[in-house]
């Protein structure tokens, strides 16, 4: 009579085998689909499945590094799910290697439904579930022969490791293949872009010495990264192109060496994120090289019954703009270029939009490649979809970034920090402290009303616990409220204050 295998074998067998299809899975990724690796199709799924609040707590547990926790979440379910698989194996072959197996069908699925789908987008997952559900018949059936004629673990314990090296080895070849990968980045890094007609330019006294408070221009490595795309696009511009269709007079096809061969402008505008919460950093300014999207609008004829543009990005994603924020004469661009550089793969590389104005989710698609003129009662984008507002014009906002949390000297303390409504303009900032009287900070000059603006105020502090509040005032006359209301559905208020203690 045949006894059963331990448990523990059981369930590494299943562990095994699940990194050999995984790790084999991602290496043929690497080489057949890039756009296909298992775990990265399995996880784009997760985000666009994911419920607002999911997307909301994981940015706010882990910040920029939510696609990270992502992944390692996903290979801690793998794994447990694998060594479920061994266990049942023992007990019920073969339903151990179908629901390794299974995994595969996941994976081949999730590939299946991302945009724009690698050619041989199954091949991936196929791989990494056959070898799963393979890996785990075979070492069960030799273990089991082992204990039958009453030999040592082994030759168990040798298949059974040498499947998990190489599945540790495959998908660290697969990882250094990714970085390796140099064709795309070395096409960007020979990118000379063309100057713009008239250059922006940062006016004196713009940007006050005080350190710690952001700096007026961003630097593209500090700019707050935002999106859907658990594997950042890398689009040759050369294959690149845009597509403006829907309620238009006639389609207008726009190629990578056609865009560089317009007149570019250059402009200042600050990025802001819907899901920034009161105080938070996932703000920045940039200088953008780019190229006016009415002209390219004027060009197709938007026909009387449209109001929103959709554009879609090469990933997925989409944003609905209102058309009239596209038509009028604001700086609404499709920009290559970010503070001197080609955009940041990260940030849109080859093309992105920039609307000045409107928060990220509903203006700023990065890796642009087609704006649908349609109509906002036709079409929902990606956000729309989960739940945000259709609209996002920005909200009146300012935030202390001097001092910040720890201690101050008791007497006089500068305080400082940003203020932003874009489009509309910032005309003052008042400071608080302890709940008393609102004093008026100093403004620098603004680059203008598409861009934040630093402001100061020095105050007295005696020694002693001190709560520190600030409010912008409107070009067009508002005060900040005090109102909070959270990032959803269309963006965070209230007043940002901070604690200090003065010694
Ligand atoms: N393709 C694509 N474009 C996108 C997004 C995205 O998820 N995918 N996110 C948007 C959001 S919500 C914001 S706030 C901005 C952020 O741009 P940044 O990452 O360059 O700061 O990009 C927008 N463009
Ligand atoms: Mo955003």
């Amino acid at each position: 009579m045949e006894t059963r295998i331990a448990k523990g074998p059981a369930a590494w067998a299943g562990v095994a085998s699940a990194v050999a299809g995984a790790g084999l899975g991602e290496l043929a990724a690497v080489i057949a689909a890039p756009r296909s690796s298992p775990f990265a199709a399995i996880g784009s799924v997760l985000i666009d499945l994911a419920p607002t609040w999911a997307k909301d707590l994981a940015i706010a547990l882990f910040g920029t590094a939510d696609k990270i926790a992502l992944l390692v979440l996903i290979g801690a379910v793998l794994l447990g799910v694998a060594a479920v698989s061994g266990l049942i194996q023992r007990i019920r072959p073969p339903w151990g290697s179908v629901l390794a197996g299974a995994l595969g069908v996941v994976g081949i699925v999730a590939a299946l439904t991302r945009a724009n789908p690698d050619a041989l987008a199954i091949v991936p997952s196929a791989i990494a579930g056959a070898v799963g559900a393979a890996g785990v018949w075979l070492l069960i059936r030799r273990r089991q022969a082992e204990q039958a004629e009453g030999l040592s673990r082994r030759g168990f314990l040798t298949a059974s490791g040498a499947a998990a090296i190489v599945g540790v080895a495959a998908a660290a070849w697969s990882a250094v293949g990714t970085a390796t990968d140099r064709t795309i980045q070395a096409i960007r890094a020979a990118i000379r872009l063309p100057s713009a007609q008239d250059p922006a330019s940062v006016p004196d006294g713009a940007e006050l010495a005080i350190d710690g408070l952001d700096p007026v221009i961003t630097p593209n490595r500090d700019f707050y990264r935002i999106d859907t795309a658990l594997v950042v696009p890398e689009i040759d511009p050369a294959q690149w192109s845009l597509r403006i269709h829907g309620l238009v007079e006639r389609e207008v096809t726009l190629s990578w060496d056609e865009l560089l061969a317009l007149p570019l402008e250059e402009s200042v505008t600050t990025l802001a994120c819907v899901s920034n919460t009161v105080g938070g950093g996932l703000i920045g300014n940039a200088v953008w090289l780019g190229y006016p999207i009415r002209h390219l609008l004027a060009e197709a004829g938007p026909l009387p019954e449209a109001d929103m543009v959709m554009s879609r990005s090469q990933d997925g994603f989409s944003a609905g703009t209102p058309l009239e924020t596209l038509t009028d004469d604001r700086h609404a661009i499709l920009a290559v270029g970010m503070n001197g550089d080609p955009l940041p793969f990260e940030h849109g590389f080859p093309v992105r939009m920039v609307v000045p104005g409107l928060y990220g989710y509903v203006s700023a698609t990065k890796w642009v490649v087609e704006l649908e003129v349609t109509r906002f009662d036709r079409a929902r984008a990606y956000w729309t979809d989960r739940g945000w507002s259709a609209r996002g014009p920005i909200k009146l906002q300012s935030r202390i970034d001097v001092p910040r949390g720890t201690e101050v000297p008791s007497g006089e303390t500068v305080v400082a920090g940003v203020a932003w409504q874009q489009h509309v303009g910032v005309a003052g900032v008042e400071v608080s402290v302890d709940g008393g009287s609102w004093q008026r900070a100093q403004l620098t000059s603004a680059i203008s009303d598409d861009t934040w603006v630093q402001w100061s105020l020095p105050v007295v502090l005696d020694a002693g616990e001190h709560t520190l509040a600030c409010r912008a005032l409107s070009r067009r006359g508002e005060t900040q409220t005090s109102d909070t209301a959270p990032p959803a559905p269309d963006g965070a208020t209230g007043h940002h204050s901070v604690r200090v203690t003065a010694v």
